[in-house]
């Protein structure tokens, strides 16, 4: 059975994020700071002093919340998989860690909740222009309190915004096709940085649609509830729903447009 997650534990989760904004906020000049940052293995995968911060405090604050929870985020060790049943959060503490250390002022801090294995609550916070993005499962999907809903753009006019997958350039040439055959039949392509934005903005109709190749769990797990409740369509680049917990190549879309930019990605 799936329970619903009280009004104030959902406060509560938001105060935190709230909290973390702030932290975010106070970083100054993050790429000049000695020790600041650590390159991961991989392509432009890096990590901050802050990214394990605002994760700290989060998962503490969480726990302190639902004390029978597992914890899934970006800057821990995630080899033993999500579980299938029980409540799992799945956080990126600073999504957009790149734009972050260039202090580009677009990233976010991004928890989703999941309850054996279905997604009940998400939260994305972008604390430079502090905008909260927040829904739970069959409620609806809100910004700063407000109802939000997808657009319903037709590709042509259609902003679209892409990732790059900068940590996976062996499929460089792929993306960039897919999204030259996209970039040809829409209005024009956006690239933010912050896949939880990206799928934000989605939701709230700012923009039609958004893809991007291999994102994690974290990235995605609460933007796609957000963009269901908001009306919106997610799955994977071969139409299928994304498995809870599982990297995932996925198409964010007002739903108007899905079938033909699923299959533009595919041609
Ligand atoms: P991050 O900033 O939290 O690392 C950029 O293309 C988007 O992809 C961002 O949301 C970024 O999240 C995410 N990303 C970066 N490195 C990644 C990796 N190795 N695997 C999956 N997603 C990644
Ligand atoms: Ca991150």
């Amino acid at each position: 059975m799936i329970m619903a997650v009280s009004k104030e534990k959902q406060n509560g989760i938001l105060a935190l994020m709230r909290e973390c904004g702030d932290i975010i906020l106070s970083a100054h000049a993050v790429e000049t700071q000695s020790g600041a940052i650590t390159v991961k293995p991989g392509e432009a995968n890096f990590v901050t002093v802050y990214d394990v911060r605002v994760q700290e405090i989060l998962i503490g604050g969480l726990r302190a919340l639902f004390p029978d929870a597992y914890f899934y985020a970006e800057e821990k060790d995630n080899s033993a998989a999500a579980p299938a049943e029980g409540l799992c959060f799945f956080i990126d503490p600073i999504d957009g860690t790149t734009n972050f250390i260039h202090n580009m002022q677009c990233s976010a801090v991004s928890v989703g909740l999941y309850e054996n294995g279905v997604p009940v609550f998400g939260a994305v916070y972008d604390p430079y222009r502090g905008e909260m993005y927040h829904a739970a499962r069959g409620k609806g999907a809100y910004l700063n309190g407000d109802p939000i809903s997808v657009s319903s753009r037709p590709l042509e006019k259609a902003l679209i915004s892409v990732g790059t997958a900068p940590y996976n350039r062996a499929h460089a040439d792929q993306t960039f096709q897919r999204m030259c055959r996209v970039f040809l039949r829409c209005a024009d392509l956006r690239r933010c940085g912050s896949a939880a934005l990206d799928i934000c903005w989605v939701a709230c109709g700012r923009t039609d649609a958004y893809f991007e190749d291999v994102l994690s769990p974290w990235d995605y797990a609460a933007g796609a509830l957000i963009l269901k409740e908001a009306g919106g369509e997610v799955t994977t680049y071969a139409g299928q729903p994304h498995k809870p917990g599982e990297k995932a190549s996925i198409l964010c879309s007002n739903k108007v447009l899905h079938q033909t930019v699923l299959e533009l990605i595919n041609e």
